[in-house]
């Protein structure tokens, strides 16, 4: 039992799930095994149906697919369709709130207002829109912006790629691209979001590209298309429909759930539903409805990505991460999960059945065989908001309070550093961090991404990781549900100031943070590329030349190998684990360890054990730090 969960929370529920006879993502792991080894190599192709092929990892025939095609071009097109996934995932879900603020700002939908306005201005700014006209009209601009980043049909790059990233590396991209296309061409810049994507898809399909390279040079531009476009703009445009996060004190872990109210799990990743499930939540009338049903009132939670939305910009307290999203409904006391996109696994409504936990899906792109499914329309959210917590309210009466237990875990987080918000604790310039980090008080920094795997004893590479980093005066920063394993741990308070490096306890002590920063959701590691960015610009250098790094652990999306290859390709080393099935060609393998370092600075390395991880990172930041003269 040890072996799964890292999170005492966990364990107490996994006793549970062993004694009734659940089955969660553990159970099923442990019936897939043994997993196959091709797969895992990424040596299998499925592309057409003169297939499906394998290469034979050990040099014995075969060596090629029915089409000929070797394990490098097989691995390549498998890596970039992992790409093409995760960044289709991210920028579909940015394509959500810039279509939801051009109908904010034509009057279109009134359920939605703008709530920040010097957010609207600062970005208008970057994209060099005049920010002294009318608010409408400064919104439907940047909207149109960034509509047109996702549909338009030149060679360009895309406007976001260009009024946001640091001027050194967007000069490095086209010195690149020279460098590639001696022969043949090959682009990284993205033209277009969605198009990069497609590009992936057609040039994957049976007899098109056929050069690791260049296949993989078509992963990067749609890494970069999703990194410094999609998720950007996810980020932006709800910081400015939603508010920019500002620090604030949160709760995280299962015992955020209280038996003596309606509890809603909101679960996915797309805030503007959840948004309004807050508000409409908070309301007296429905806060009445719950105390009519019997409860004390409604308890609003948060669950992945979608919790790490509300729990940065309106403080809902957050019940785990993904491989908490079972354990969570296993407590019996969770009235409803409803869920938008993305990480919510096909299992979920099956095991709401075992309770009287209501699973509601709400996305037209996610449906389920079981569970109910209320659509949700944007231009009537206050409505939908309305007709889910009532839902919630009425399973709250159908609850077995025989099958109830809450473990009591939960721990206190300080949360909320966007990038405007650690710009105002440093005093509105970068120029303090960059101070300290030459003065050696922080010798770097560590941007920590992802999620659970139950391959991995769930959190116990995340908190291990990030503990021995501080301990080693390096501040560490982060998304997703890394950001969850983190505060459940209790290491975003100052509390955790003690287990710092005297130096970065120093740093921590001066500016009132704690040593480990929640940036957000995964679509806001764009936030991470934004500070990197505006500290290379004030040092006029190129994020490659920065002592920051890079890390995965426990990841499994497809989100996450796109997010590892735009950090890699914006110049950031990034650390793996689990192994990412490559090794079934020696060429893209060293394609993404080594010979990208050469071209972008950035590059993967795969560790298994934390702190080798840190050894290996600190190794990294000294020698950019040598590099730099300081
Ligand atoms: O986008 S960290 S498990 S919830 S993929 Fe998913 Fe991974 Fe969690 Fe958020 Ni990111």
């Amino acid at each position: 039992m040890e072996n799964k969960s890292f999170d005492p929370a966990a364990l107490e529920m996994l006793e549970i799930v062993k004694k009734e006879g659940y089955e969660t993502a553990w159970e099923r792991l442990e019936k897939q095994q043994p997993q196959c080894g091709f797969g895992l190599l990424g040596v299998c192709c499925r592309n057409c149906m003169m297939g499906p092929c394998r290469i034979n990892p050990f040099g014995d025939d075969p060596q090629r697919g029915v089409c000929g095609a070797t394990a490098d071009v097989i691995v390549a097109r498998n890596v970039d369709r992992m790409i093409a996934g995760g960044a289709s995932a991210h920028s579909d879900h940015g394509r959500r709130p810039a279509i939801l603020l051009k109908e904010v700002a034509e009057g279109k939908n009134r359920d939605y207002q703008i709530k920040d306005v010097d957010k609207l201005k600062a970005v208008a700014q970057k994209l060099g829109i005049d920010v002294n006209a009318e608010i409408n009209e400064i919104a439907l601009k940047v909207a149109e912006i960034a509509l047109n980043d996702f549909g338009k049909q030149d060679e360009e790059p895309i406007k976001f790629l260009m009024a946001y990233a640091p001027k050194k590396r967007i000069e490095l991209w086209k010195k690149v691209e020279e460098a590639l296309s001696t022969n043949a061409k090959i682009k990284i810049l993205p033209r277009n979001i969605d198009r990069e994507i497609v590009d992936i898809m057609h040039r994957t399909h049976i007899g098109v590209d056929n050069e690791a390279l260049s296949l993989l040079a078509q992963g990067i531009r749609a890494a970069l298309a999703d990194g410094w476009g999609g998720s950007l703009i996810a980020t932006e445009f709800q910081d400015i429909l939603f508010g920019t996060p500002m620090v604030k004190e949160v709760e995280a872990n299962l015992g955020v759930i209280d038996p003596d109210y309606v509890n809603i799990i909101v679960h996915g990743h797309e805030p503007v539903l959840s948004e309004k499930i807050v508000e409409v939540a908070e309301s007296e009338e429905m806060q009445n409805k719950a105390r009519q049903a019997g409860a004390k009132g409604i308890n609003l939670i948060g669950m992945c990505c979608t919790g790490n939305e509300i729990l940065m910009r309106q403080g809902v307290p957050i019940a785990g991460n993904v491989l908490h999203s079972e354990l969570s409904i296993v407590t019996g006391a969770i009235d409803a999960m409803v869920v938008d996109v993305q990480c919510i696994f096909p299992a979920l409504p099956e095991l709401a059945d075992c309770f009287h936990t209501v699973f509601i899906s709400t996305s037209e792109q996610a449906k389920f065989e079981k569970g109910i499914h209320i659509q949700f329309e944007e231009d009537k959210a206050i409505e939908t908001a309305k007709k889910i917590i009532e839902k919630a309210i009425e399973a709250y009466s159908r609850r077995d309070k025989s099958k109830i237990y809450v473990p009591k875990q939960k721990s206190k987080a300080i949360v909320g550093f966007s990038v405007e918000q650690i710009l105002k604790a440093l005093g509105g310039s970068v120029k303090p961090i960059v101070d300290v980090i030459v003065e050696g008080k922080i010798k770097g920094v560590a941007g920590i991404v992802g999620c659970n795997n139950p391959k991995v004893k769930q959190d116990y590479f995340h908190v291990t990781l990030t503990k021995e980093l501080i301990s080693r005066d390096i501040l560490v920063i982060g998304t997703g549900c890394w950001a969850i394993a983190a505060a459940k741990a209790g290491l975003m308070t100052m509390d955790a100031v003690k287990m710092a490096g005297d130096g970065l306890k120093s740093v921590c002590q001066a500016l009132n943070i704690p040593p480990v920063l929640h940036m957000g959701s995964c679509v806001d590691c764009s936030r991470m590329l934004v500070l990197a960015g505006a500290i290379a610009d004030y040092l006029n250098a190129d994020i490659s030349d920065l002592p920051l790094v890079g890390s995965a652990p426990e990841w499994y999306t497809e989100k996450a190998v796109s997010i590892g290859t735009y950090f890699i390709a914006s110049g950031i080393p990034v650390h793996l684990w689990p192994l990412p099935p490559v090794l079934g060609s020696e060429k893209v393998t060293k394609i993404l360890t080594e010979d990208v370092k050469e071209l972008l600075g950035g590059y993967f390395f795969i560790e298994g054990d934390p702190i080798k991880t840190v050894e290996k990172m600190e190794e990294i930041i000294m020698e950019k730090r040598k590099k730099l003269g300081i």
